[in-house]
C-alpha cells in the first residue's frame, strides 16, 4: 500500500552504507530510512495509512509493515479477539491470537507501546478455539511491549494444563508496564530465550479453571522455564497476586533467572477468595520435578516481598543447587522460607545462600539444615514484633504505580525508625546506606 504511506518505500540500503562510511550516525532502523511511528486503534482500519489520524486496526497488520527501529502506538480501548490466527490441529494443539515473529535489533528494537496516557486492552475472552491458546506468542527478538493490558485468554476444553497470556520463546525482549489478568493460565510465561526483561508489570487474578491436572494448578503470575544456554532473564519491579497457582515460578529453568524488587501475595487461592486452589507459593525458585538432575541453574531472588501466600513465601522446590536469596521480606506465609533441596544422591537437603532476609509471621522457616544462612532474622538475636515495621498491613499493595512505572512507596513492611533490623545485614554486593545493609527488602537508612 505504498500509495498510502507518508514516507518513501524503504529500499535505501546503498544510501545507508554511504552514510555509515562517511561517519554519519545512521538512523536506528536497519534499512537506512528514518524510524517510523505508526498508530493502531480499535476504531481503525488496516487499509488506512497507519497515521494518528488514520490508524490501523490490528497489531498483525502493524507487524507486517514495521521495520527495526519503528514504534507502533496503540490507542486506548478494547482490542477484542474471537479466533486464533490458525486452526487448532487437535484439541491439545496450541494456537495464537497474536504471533510476534518479526524481530528488531539490539540497536533498533521494534516498539509496541500504549499511546501515552491511554490503556489498550487486548481481550481474548471471546475466543472459542478448541485447543490451547496463547494470547501473545512472542517468538521474535528485540521487541519492546509497553503499557498493554492482556486479559481473558480462555481454556475451551478440559484436555490441557493451561492457556497463556503471553508466551515467550524469543530473546532480548522487554515487557514493561503490562497488566496481565483473568487469563486461564500464566500471565507471562518464558518458555525459551534469554536476556528478556520483565519490568514493572503486574499479573493477577489468573485462574485455569479447566486444567486437566486440576483446576487452578497452573495459573502462575510469571514463569520462566527455559533450557540451558539462555541466561539473563530478569523480573524486576513486578507484582503477582491472586493467581490460583504460584506468583512466580522457575520450575525447570536450566539457565539462571533473577527476580529483583518484586512482590507476591495471596497466591494459591481461587482469586479473591480463601478457597484453596493450586500450589500457592510466592516465589518458587526452581526445581526439576522433585528428583536430582544434572545441570541445575543458580537463581537469585532479592529485594522482594512475599506475604499471605497459601503455601511458602519463598520456596526452593527441590532445587538442585543453592540459589542466592538476599534481602527479602517474607511475612505470614506457610512457611516464609522453605529451602527444600535435593542432593545428587536424591536425598532431601536444605539448599540456598541466605543473607539479610526477614521471616516474620506465619511459620518462619523449614529445611534450613544444609543451607548457607547468616545475617537473617532467624540467625540473629533480635526480637520480632510489629513495632519493627512502620506497618504490617496486607492491603494497599496493588496501589497505582509511580509515574515512571516503579512500585508504589508504601509503609507496609518497611522498617520503623527504631527497628533493630537496621544495619544488621552483610554486604552482598547490593547498594545500601549507613554502616551496613538493613534486613529485608527495603533499606531504611
Ligand atoms: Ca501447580
Ligand atoms: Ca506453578
Ligand atoms: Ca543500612
Amino acid at each position: 500500500m505504498r500509495s498510502t504511506r507518508l514516507t518513501p518505500p524503504r529500499t535505501f540500503a546503498v544510501a545507508a552504507v554511504v552514510c555509515a562510511a562517511a561517519g554519519v550516525v545512521v538512523p536506528p532502523s536497519a534499512h537506512g530510512a528514518t524510524a517510523q511511528v505508526y498508530y493502531v486503534s480499535p476504531a481503525g482500519s488496516d487499509s488506512a495509512a497507519g497515521t494518528k489520524s488514520a490508524p490501523w486496526a490490528t497489531i498483525a497488520h502493524a507487524q507486517n509493515v514495521v521495520q527495526p527501529g519503528d514504534t507502533v502506538y496503540f490507542r486506548g480501548g478494547t482490542y477484542a479477539y474471537t479466533r486464533a490466527n490458525s486452526a487448532c490441529a487437535s484439541q491439545t494443539a496450541r494456537v495464537d491470537a497474536i504471533t510476534l515473529s518479526r524481530s528488531g535489533t539490539a540497536a533498533a528494537p521494534i516498539r509496541y507501546w500504549a499511546y501515552p496516557g491511554e490503556r489498550p486492552v487486548f481481550d481474548f475472552s471471546g475466543m472459542r478455539d478448541d485447543c490451547r491458546i496463547k494470547g501473545f506468542d512472542v517468538t521474535a527478538d528485540h521487541l519492546h511491549l509497553k503499557g498493554l493490558e492482556v486479559t481473558g485468554v480462555p481454556q475451551n476444553n478440559e484436555l490441557n494444563h493451561e492457556s497463556w497470556g503471553i508466551w515467550i520463546s524469543g530473546s532480548d525482549n522487554t515487557f514493561e508496564l503490562l497488566d496481565l489478568h483473568h487469563n486461564m493460565g500464566p500471565g507471562l510465561f518464558i518458555q525459551d530465550g534469554g536476556g528478556n526483561l520483565v519490568l514493572n508489570s503486574d499479573s493477577h487474578d489468573n485462574y485455569d479453571a479447566h486444567s486437566s491436572g486440576g483446576a487452578g494448578e497452573n495459573a502462575d503470575g510469571f514463569g520462566a522455564h527455559i533450557p540451558a544456554g539462555n541466561p539473563g532473564n530478569v523480573f524486576r519491579g513486578c507484582r503477582a497476586w491472586w493467581n490460583s497457582d504460584d506468583g512466580f515460578d522457575l520450575i525447570r529453568a536450566f539457565s539462571s533467572v533473577t527476580i529483583d524488587n518484586s512482590w507476591s501475595w495471596r497466591n494459591g487461592y481461587l482469586p479473591q477468595t480463601t478457597t484453596a486452589a493450586g500450589n500457592g507459593v510466592g516465589f518458587k525458585a526452581g526445581g526439576y520435578g522433585g528428583g536430582y538432575v544434572e545441570g541445575g541453574a543458580k537463581h537469585t531472588v532479592r529485594n522482594s516481598v512475599a506475604f499471605a501466600n497459601r503455601a511458602s513465601g519463598i520456596y526452593a522446590n527441590h532445587h538442585t543447587v543453592g540459589n542466592d536469596y538476599f534481602n527479602n521480606t517474607s511475612y505470614a506465609n506457610h512457611p516464609d522460607f522453605n529451602m527444600l533441596g535435593v542432593a545428587p544422591d536424591g536425598s532431601n537437603t536444605g539448599l540456598g545462600v541466605l543473607r539479610n532476609n526477614i521471616a516474620y509471621g506465619g511459620t518462619l522457616t523449614s529445611n534450613m539444615t544444609g543451607t548457607d544462612s547468616a545475617h537473617n532474622t532467624w540467625n540473629l538475636d533480635v526480637t520480632l514484633s510489629d513495632t519493627q515495621f512502620k506497618s504490617v498491613s496486607t492491603t494497599g499493595w496493588d496501589a497505582p504505580r509511580n509515574a515512571t512505572g516503579s512500585l508504589p512507596v508504601l509503609p507496609n513492611l518497611r522498617l520503623s525508625d527504631t527497628s533493630t533490623l537496621i544495619d544488621q545485614g552483610a554486604d552482598v554486593g547490593l547498594p545500601y546506606r549507613g554502616a551496613a545493609p538493613d534486613l529485608g527488602a527495603f533499606e531504611a537508612r
